[in-house]
């Protein structure tokens, strides 16, 4: 790719690349439905020469997860390129192919027409907002503001707290003064506020009494506050660490795991697959940036009990990778290379879906132009990322 695609673009391309493609190999089908109604597209890649062996190992790909990492989408359309043109000489003679190009579309899209750096989906609070009797929703919502509460209050002040509230069409801000700041940990209520909510109802919002501890109603509404991190939402150690309660931080979990459309429609199409007697032998998501490749676990402190394998596998593929114009990746465990998160769609493959060669890529580059990586470095990318990945699927079929 000479330039960065936007969806539509992805979309087309998708379908001519299908077009051209004799060997008829590949199809694209919807694996679920965004908040804002988008279609979540899965590319399949199958080899149907040895019909009578349907039964290869699956390679589940994903990108553009999180929407600014522009380059995500742009390796998963070279991969699929890539892996039709090598045909029955490439990994199709080994394995399937499960791509997902552009995992979280809303977000995408929100990336390319308003707020480049846009990293979640783009779910409204409103969305997770309690409607009048709407008791199902009530446990939700009151997660949600006690989050807010913790997350925004002002720890300058030495006793009091402020935050907001914000659905579609404003914005409540909250003040309360005369309460002990240790009342308010994680997964605690803020006083006051579904009592509020609740005698205000038929208003829709809670409304200002003129009183201290009460509601402070304002005009704007703040664009931060939107979206769920798909990354944390994953039911692994769900909103225990490295993941935010707020729906205004870039990390916010989402009210409960398996909130989103992005994650349910990850989770059903790989658990259902296996449960048709499939086999996943890799589960790779890719992100940007800094030049890494990534095993379990994120969200603990210890080494997989497959790390031995797991690693051989990673230094076969960065080897690869340098090889191709000398870029270094650093590979390891998640925890020990960068950072402690849970709620990830690594962790989870690994642990919950069992597959066993389950990584997660920071492409290209390593911080000097980070998500806004130059559109001449594409082709550089996801040409060494590919012979990261043939490295890879060749040591795993192996086996
Ligand atoms: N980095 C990843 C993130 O979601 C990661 C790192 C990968 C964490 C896999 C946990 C599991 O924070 C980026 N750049 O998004
Ligand atoms: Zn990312």
């Amino acid at each position: 790719a000479k330039s960065y695609n936007c969806l539509n673009q992805i979309t087309t391309h998708l379908r001519e690349i299908q077009k051209q493609d004799d060997s008829q190999s590949m199809s694209i089908s919807s694996i679920g439905t965004t908040f804002e109604g988008r279609p979540i597209e899965m590319v399949t890649l199958s080899r149907s020469e040895d019909s009578a062996k349907t039964d290869k190992p699956i390679i589940w790909m994903d990108c553009g997860i999180h929407s600014r990492e522009w380059v995500s989408p742009s390796f998963c359309i070279f991969t699929i390129k890539e892996l039709l043109a090598e045909g029955e000489a490439g990994l199709l003679r080994k394995f399937d192919f499960f791509i997902v190009p552009v995992a979280n579309p809303d977000g995408y899209v929100y990336s390319w027409d308003v707020n480049r750096m846009w990293r979640k989906n783009r779910r409204t609070p409103a969305a997770m907002m309690l409607r009048s009797g709407d008791d199902q929703v009530s446990v939700e919502i009151q997660k949600i503001i006690s989050s807010w509460a913790i997350v925004e209050h002002d720890l300058n002040k030495d006793s009091g707290i402020e935050g907001f509230y914000q659905n579609n069409e404003s914005e409540i801000k909250f003040a309360q003064d005369s309460i002990s700041l240790n009342q308010f940990q994680p997964g605690s209520i803020f006083p006051g506020f579904p009592q509020a909510l609740q005698a205000n109802q038929s208003a829709g919002f809670p409304s200002w009494n003129g009183s201290r501890n009460s509601w402070l109603p304002s005009g704007q509404s703040n664009p931060k506050c939107s979206g769920v991190d798909p990354n944390r939402n994953f039911d692994i150690a769900w909103a225990q660490i490295g993941s935010s309660n707020s729906i205004c931080h870039d990390t916010f979990h989402g009210p409960k795991a398996f909130s989103e459309a992005e994650t349910v429609a990850i989770r059903d199409i790989i658990l259902n697959t296996q449960t048709n007697g499939r086999e996943f032998a890799s589960f790779i998501t890719i992100h940007a940036y800094f030049q890494f490749w990534l095993s379990p676990y994120g969200f603990k402190k210890i080494r997989s009990s497959d790390y031995l394998d797991q690693s051989r596998v990673m230094k076969k593929a960065v080897e690869a990778l340098r090889q191709v114009y000398g870029t270094s990746f650093q590979h390891g465990p998640i925890n020990e290379v960068i950072y402690q998160a849970s709620g990830s769609s690594v962790d989870w493959a690994y642990e919950k879906a069992g597959i066993k060669y389950s990584y997660a890529l920071e492409l290209r580059d390593q911080g000097k132009y980070g998500f806004l990586l130059p559109v001449d470095q594409i082709e550089p990318t996801n040409t060494e990322t590919y012979a990261g990945l043939k490295a890879m699927g060749w040591e795993i079929a192996k086996e």
